[in-house]
């Protein structure tokens, strides 16, 4: 029986067996099997997305975002608005054309995103400056019927996120915001989830095509090797303005305009994004061959309390006492803020349970028993690596927050330090598929030269030859540019003029991140 709850296989062995192991057995997720490419998020995985919306919703209303919902049908006509953005995509757009039984005279999209879904209305609300500043900020679903493998979280057809659309009077103020919402998503990986991230730009080829630029942070799956696009901010420019007619009245011009028409300025828009992606980030790099490693501040069961030493021979008496006992520490842990839990069914052996909350990722367990009792005392067993203390129970409330935060900290450091180990600086080409092929990601002197990355992919293929490029187990497909990391490697520094491209003859402009990648 246990080896039909447990994680059959390792994590290093068959990773994308063991991902969907960890995610079916914990009960994070279900698989839908009635549409492929679509997963049912359970209690337990949708928990922490609500986390995830709780924190960075508080945080964008303090920037003064407003949330809002816009309905998630297109018509052909709104949709093709702008065909730039619109043509790459158009082969995953999906549509309805029947309603009943009836062939429908206008078939309609549903949303792949909402740019063109809003900004006509932007351009109807925004009249003068003084609309200016508009933040809108929704939580919904979107879909995109994409035909490379699914795998749950990571990549769906359909997903969960928040969409931020803004519009600003200037550059400077739509610059300011890019980098105040990436630096809150950085906090969503590295504060709320432990994951380590990499901030940076996104370059010409990989940024969003609609856009003027784009910011984002990258993570890392060490057991694949692969970096995995996290969350992006866009600066949009004027261009979306342009296209929708987004403008208002120049307030200079206006004031010395007499009777002539005012000067129209077209606003500068951003729109930035974050998908329940995240979960499946954080589920592949803190699990383990137990299966879930939750980070504490996401979990929705904190501590797991367990009766231990109840032996044949307890009497019903000390049983209850032990009993109490546990319900009166989750009690005291509940009114200080603390998630915690008593596992008290009598139908299963402390074992089982131990295995029951391991699997399900719970951060930390308490072990209460006879001789605990005596002692005043609980033993503390921590999921992220297994260390046992014991801890007086009058001191309960000071020392578990602690604990808990203390296994955040080590979470994350510990996969801040894998992902750094894994960051090659490469200066010649001869050790750039090496360094992919031992599972890392690269930071080279780069031209950032769009031809120059297409260039890189094809030599970084392992073969040119048609490949399934998203099996993890052809680890053949060919490098993208990742980003242009904020933080640049300080040794050896580019000469500029003089420090050549990693590929081609040109000269670099700054390290770029490059790997193999979701
Ligand atoms: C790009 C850009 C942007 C708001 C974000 O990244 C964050 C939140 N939007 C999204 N993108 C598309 O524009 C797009 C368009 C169509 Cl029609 C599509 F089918 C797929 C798309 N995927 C991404």
């Amino acid at each position: 029986m246990s080896s039909q709850l447990g994680i059959e296989v390792k994590k290093d062995a068959d990773f994308s067996t063991w991902y969907t192991q960890v995610l079916k057995r914990s009960e994070m997720l279900e698989y839908y099997e009635e549409v492929s490419g679509c997963y049912i998020i359970r209690p337990l995985a949708y928990y922490i997305w609500q986390e995830i919306q709780s924190f960075f919703d508080s945080a964008i209303k303090k920037m003064g975002v407003e949330d809002t919902y816009f309905p998630m049908f297109v018509s052909q006509r709104q949709l093709e608005r702008e065909k730039d953005h619109v043509e790459g995509f158009a082969p995953e757009v999906a549509w309805v054309t029947k309603a009943g039984s009836s062939e429908m005279e206008n078939p309609i999209a549903i949303r792949p995103t909402s740019e063109t879904v809003m900004y006509p209305y932007f351009s109807k609300w925004i009249r003068t400056h003084r609309d200016l500043p508009l933040k809108l900020n929704q939580w919904c679903n979107v879909v995109r019927w994409e035909f490379k493998k699914p795998q749950p979280f990571i990549r769906t057809r359909e997903f969960l996120w928040q969409e931020g659309h803004t519009a600003h009077f200037t550059k400077e103020e739509a610059d300011a915001e890019v980098h105040q919402i990436l630096e809150l998503y950085r906090q969503v990986y590295e504060d709320l989830l432990a994951v380590p991230v990499i901030k940076g730009v996104k370059s010409e080829k990989e940024k969003f095509a609609g856009g003027l630029y784009t910011t984002t942070i990258e993570g890392f799956i060490p057991t694949t090797g692969r970096g995995i696009q996290a969350a992006t901010s866009h600066c949009l420019g004027q261009n979306f303005a342009k296209m929708f007619d987004i403008v208002v009245e120049d307030p200079n011009a206006l004031a010395n305009s007499e009777g002539k028409e005012a000067k129209k300025l077209h606003v500068w828009q951003n729109s930035w994004g974050l998908t329940t992606r995240s979960i499946g980030v954080m589920v592949m790099i803190h699990g383990d061959d137990k299966g879930l490693v939750l980070p504490p501040r996401i979990a929705s069961v904190q501590v797991i309390v367990i009766p231990c030493g109840l032996t044949v021979r307890t009497s019903e008496e000390e049983k209850k006492r032990v009993e109490e006992k546990i319900n009166d520490v989750v009690k005291e842990l509940n009114s200080s803020g603390i998630k915690a839990k008593a596992d008290l069914r009598d139908n299963y052996t402390p074992g089982y349970k131990f295995n029951h909350w391991e699997l399900r990722g719970v951060p930390l367990r308490l072990e209460i028993g006879p001789r605990d009792l005596q002692k005043n005392q609980t033993l503390s067993v921590r999921r992220d690596n297994g260390v046992k203390k014991a801890i007086p129970l009058d001191e309960l409330i000071t020392c578990i927050p602690e604990i808990l935060n203390t296994i955040h900290k080590d979470m994350f450091e510990k996969a801040k330090k894998i992902y750094d180990e894994h960051v090659k600086v490469i200066l010649k080409w001869e050790d750039f598929v090496p360094a992919l092929d031992g599972k890392n990601v690269v930071l080279v002197p780069w031209c950032e030269q769009e031809h120059c990355e297409d260039k890189i992919k094809e030599k970084s293929s392992r073969s040119n030859t048609e490949q399934e490029p998203e099996d993890d187990k052809a680890p053949s497909m060919g490098a993208k540019s990742l980003c242009i990391p904020f933080e640049q490697p300080k040794e050896p520094a580019i000469v500029p003029g003089e420090t050549k491209c990693i590929s081609c003859d040109g000269f670099a402009k700054r390290y770029a991140l490059f790997g193999r990648s979701y």
